[in-house]
Protein backbone atom coordinates (compact mmCIF):
# COMPACT_ATOMS: atom_id res chain seq x y z
CA UNK A 1 0.00 0.00 0.00
CA UNK A 2 1.27 3.27 -0.95
CA UNK A 3 2.18 6.02 1.72
CA UNK A 4 1.21 8.58 -0.78
CA UNK A 5 -2.58 9.71 0.42
CA UNK A 6 -5.51 9.77 -3.10
CA UNK A 7 -4.66 13.16 -3.53
CA UNK A 8 -0.63 12.65 -4.01
CA UNK A 9 0.14 9.90 -6.09
CA UNK A 10 -0.02 12.46 -8.75
CA UNK A 11 3.70 13.32 -6.92
CA UNK A 12 4.55 9.64 -6.48
CA UNK A 13 3.86 9.54 -10.52
CA UNK A 14 5.57 12.48 -11.28
CA UNK A 15 8.96 11.33 -9.40
CA UNK A 16 8.01 7.49 -10.95
CA UNK A 17 8.14 8.78 -14.42
CA UNK A 18 11.08 11.16 -13.58
CA UNK A 19 13.46 8.59 -12.16
CA UNK A 20 12.63 5.83 -15.16
CA UNK A 21 13.83 8.52 -17.69
CA UNK A 22 16.96 9.52 -15.49
CA UNK A 23 18.16 6.41 -14.57
CA UNK A 24 18.83 5.14 -18.39
CA UNK A 25 22.13 6.65 -18.66
CA UNK A 26 24.77 8.89 -16.91
CA UNK A 27 23.60 10.63 -14.05
CA UNK A 28 20.16 8.76 -12.12
CA UNK A 29 19.48 12.03 -10.69
CA UNK A 30 19.07 13.85 -13.56
CA UNK A 31 17.82 13.68 -17.38
CA UNK A 32 20.47 14.17 -20.36
CA UNK A 33 19.43 15.53 -23.68
CA UNK A 34 19.18 12.34 -24.85
CA UNK A 35 16.65 10.97 -21.81
CA UNK A 36 14.53 14.17 -22.38
CA UNK A 37 13.90 13.59 -25.76
CA UNK A 38 12.97 9.89 -24.80
CA UNK A 39 10.73 11.17 -22.51
CA UNK A 40 9.15 13.94 -24.54
CA UNK A 41 8.76 11.32 -28.08
CA UNK A 42 7.41 9.10 -25.74
CA UNK A 43 5.21 10.30 -22.19
CA UNK A 44 4.74 13.59 -24.55
CA UNK A 45 4.24 12.30 -28.23
CA UNK A 46 1.04 14.06 -29.38
CA UNK A 47 2.95 17.37 -28.33
CA UNK A 48 6.57 16.30 -29.89
CA UNK A 49 4.78 15.23 -33.32
CA UNK A 50 2.88 17.94 -33.69
CA UNK A 51 5.97 20.52 -33.48
CA UNK A 52 6.72 22.00 -37.08
CA UNK A 53 10.02 23.67 -35.81
CA UNK A 54 12.82 20.55 -34.94
CA UNK A 55 14.81 22.84 -33.10
CA UNK A 56 11.44 23.42 -30.38
CA UNK A 57 12.74 20.26 -28.05
CA UNK A 58 16.09 21.68 -28.22
CA UNK A 59 15.05 25.00 -26.91
CA UNK A 60 13.16 23.63 -24.70
CA UNK A 61 16.00 21.64 -22.95
CA UNK A 62 18.15 24.73 -23.01
CA UNK A 63 15.31 26.82 -20.96
CA UNK A 64 14.28 24.11 -18.43
CA UNK A 65 18.11 23.86 -18.09
CA UNK A 66 18.16 27.06 -15.97
CA UNK A 67 21.91 26.11 -14.30
CA UNK A 68 23.13 25.25 -17.85
CA UNK A 69 24.83 21.99 -16.66
CA UNK A 70 23.26 20.00 -20.16
CA UNK A 71 21.06 17.98 -17.13
CA UNK A 72 17.75 18.46 -15.80
CA UNK A 73 17.23 17.76 -12.44
CA UNK A 74 14.19 17.05 -10.69
CA UNK A 75 13.49 20.72 -10.24
CA UNK A 76 14.17 22.13 -13.37
CA UNK A 77 12.03 18.79 -14.50
CA UNK A 78 8.72 20.07 -12.05
CA UNK A 79 9.31 23.84 -14.58
CA UNK A 80 7.97 21.70 -17.51
CA UNK A 81 5.20 20.26 -15.62
CA UNK A 82 4.61 23.55 -14.04
CA UNK A 83 4.41 24.99 -17.53
CA UNK A 84 1.86 22.16 -18.50
CA UNK A 85 -0.41 22.40 -15.56
CA UNK A 86 -0.44 26.40 -16.48
CA UNK A 87 -1.30 25.35 -19.89
CA UNK A 88 -4.19 22.86 -18.67
CA UNK A 89 -5.05 25.26 -16.40
CA UNK A 90 -5.38 28.15 -19.15
CA UNK A 91 -6.94 25.61 -21.54
CA UNK A 92 -9.93 24.59 -19.09
CA UNK A 93 -10.64 28.94 -17.89
CA UNK A 94 -11.57 28.77 -21.82
CA UNK A 95 -13.10 25.90 -22.54
CA UNK A 96 -15.01 25.24 -18.50
CA UNK A 97 -14.14 22.71 -16.29
CA UNK A 98 -14.83 18.87 -17.73
CA UNK A 99 -18.19 17.28 -17.66
CA UNK A 100 -17.90 14.66 -14.99
CA UNK A 101 -18.70 11.56 -16.15
CA UNK A 102 -21.91 10.09 -15.52
CA UNK A 103 -22.57 6.79 -14.01
CA UNK A 104 -24.32 4.34 -15.99
CA UNK A 105 -27.49 3.52 -14.72
CA UNK A 106 -28.61 0.46 -13.04
CA UNK A 107 -31.23 -1.28 -13.91
CA1 LIG B 1 20.49 21.52 -15.13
Amino acid sequence: MSRWSKDFRCIESLLAVFQRYAGRDGDSATLSKREFLTFMNTELASFSKNQKDPAVLDRMMKQLDTNCDGQLDFAEFLNLIGGMAQACHVSLAVQGPPKPQQNPKKP
